[in-house]
């Protein structure tokens, strides 16, 4: 049967690469109903399926998704769509990093948003270094935009630590110089004073995004929506800095919004943007 072509306002398609949060907080669950709110068509390839503990102090439990299995879902995805925006999330272990490495070689997509999750809560440092390492080496170079967490900031610019707006400022600038990625540095609940702040800089220009921060405490899912409407604002063809700055205010409802549950931190909600 002939398939019928898709109507002239069909959504972009934005693919997540990412993990699976059971509880629907962050990874793979956010980013789509991230994409639903901001208008796009989602779809998700998982990497890897995060299960928190609440025996042990709500840990993460984390199971990567057999690397073959991963190849399988891109190649599904690659062969039903021309992929053009992909967002990544956690990616978890080397091997699941070369088998999504050597797809954004092959596929080539014009937009790579990467949130680079080097550990989650409740990981061992230094079972992650690896990962780390191998994210840095084959992933950060492939991204087009990347939207480092505090943590993050500090790590990738190499910097001994992150204190002020200007130290942020200086940290986006050193990740931009080293990955060619149009940076977004956030600051969040990590910098002191009232307002949530990130960098924005793309290499030209060097922007401070202010939004009233809500509560001191970091809520689950917000990185993962940022990242994911970033993306999806980039597949709807916004310049990077508008982009920016919707998904943000995306962020910022959505913190509004978050919902509690019997786990230790709210997690976001994205359909309370409206
Ligand atoms: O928030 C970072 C994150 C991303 N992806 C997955 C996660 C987490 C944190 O819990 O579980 C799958």
């Amino acid at each position: 049967m002939a398939q019928l072509p898709s109507t002239p306002d069909a959504p972009p398609v934005v693919l997540t690469i990412a993990g699976s949060e059971a509880t629907g907080g962050a990874g793979a669950q956010t980013d789509l109903k991230t994409f639903q709110q901001s208008g796009v068509f989602g779809i998700a390839a998982l990497t890897c399926i995060v299960s928190f503990d609440p025996k042990h102090d709500w840990n993460h439990r984390f199971v990567p998704v057999d690397p073959q299995v991963i190849a399988d879902q891109l190649e599904a995805i690659g062969s039903a769509y021309a992929i053009d925006t992909v967002k990544i999330g956690m990616l978890g272990t080397p091997a699941t990093i070369e088998v999504v490495a050597g797809w954004l070689a092959e596929t080539q997509p014009r937009t790579v948003v990467l949130d680079p999750v080097l550990i989650c809560k409740g990981q061992e440092p230094g079972a992650a270094l690896d990962t780390d390492q191998a994210l840095r080496q084959h992933i950060l170079p492939r991204a087009t935009f990347v939207t480092p967490n505090h943590f993050e900031s500090v790590q990738l610019s190499g910097r001994e630590d992150i204190a002020s707006i200007e130290d942020l400022t200086d940290a986006a600038r050193r990740i931009h110089d080293a990955s060619g990625a149009v940076v977004l540095a956030k600051g969040g609940v990590r910098l002191a004073g009232e307002a949530a702040q990130d960098v924005f800089d793309d290499g030209s220009r060097v922007d401070i995004l202010t939004a009233p921060k809500i509560g001191e405490v970091a809520v689950s899912g917000a990185g993962c929506t940022l990242a994911a409407a970033v993306a999806a604002e980039l597949g709807k063809g916004a310049d990077p800095l508008t982009a920016a700055r919707s998904a943000k205010s995306l962020v910022t409802a959505s913190i509004q919004g978050r919902i509690s549950s019997n786990a230790p931190f709210d997690a976001v909600w994205q359909g309370a943007a409206g």
